[in-house]
């Protein structure tokens, strides 16, 4: 199987630290995101809409993070997405949420403080800033909720819920996340740091 991916990107770490958890070998590809190679035609024949990660398996094309970590995980029996159906329920609940709230609500926070500086794009927009911590906080406050009395998303054990939630988490220091009032949300963060699956998919770590 290969992986077509560019390292920085959270979406492309979740999809990754799957295969790295799951001991699946893959042969990685680089789309180098910076030279806008997802714009090459032969990437677009992969992905016609221009994004990372891509997974090829065989004849099989498949695009979208959250399907890739899915299929992944469908290849063996594990515990990141367990048979049954209402863990699996459960598991798509919050990587539902992820997609739909949570990516939006990080992702302005890590492009004005972070992105922005680092590739010399300009000034962060406070107002952009202002909006993303109010959604930020919105979302922050159940999710460190639903964390307090447990050590993971799902089920209290690791699953692909928790790759997909930490993605977003992976420029949290030099994207400014307001994180200070969410002790269970840095907690639950440091324990899937320490998984080897994702310190080998550190951004610049590779
Ligand atoms: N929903 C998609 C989002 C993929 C995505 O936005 N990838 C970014 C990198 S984080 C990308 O390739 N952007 C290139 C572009 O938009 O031109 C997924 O989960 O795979």
């Amino acid at each position: 199987m290969k992986l077509y991916y560019f390292p920085p990107s959270p979406n492309t770490r979740k999809a990754h630290a799957v295969a790295i958890y799951l001991e699946l070998p893959l042969e990685l590809q680089l789309v180098n995101l910076q030279k806008n190679e997802q714009c090459a035609s032969e990437f677009l024949k992969l992905n016609p809409t221009g994004r990372t990660p891509v997974l090829q398996d065989g004849d099989f094309i498949l695009w979208e993070s959250t399907a890739i970590m899915q299929y992944l995980a469908s290849l063996l029996p594990n515990t990141l997405w367990p048979e049954d159906w209402r863990s699996r329920a459960d598991i798509m609940r919050w990587q539902s949420w992820q997609l739909a709230h949570w990516y939006p609500i990080c992702q302005p926070l890590q492009y004005e403080n972070f992105v922005k500086p680092l590739l010399q794009l300009g000034d962060p927009d406070p107002h952009v800033i202002e909006k993303a911590t109010e959604q930020f906080h919105k979302a922050a406050i159940p999710l460190n909720a639903h964390l307090a009395e447990r050590k993971f998303l799902v089920n209290d054990s690791l699953t692909l819920a928790d790759f997909s939630v930490a993605s977003d988490l992976t420029y949290a220091i030099p994207g400014r996340f307001p994180l200070e009032n969410y002790p269970h949300i840095r907690s639950w963060y440091a324990r899937i740091e320490q998984l080897p699956a994702w310190e080998k998919t550190v951004p610049g770590g590779q």
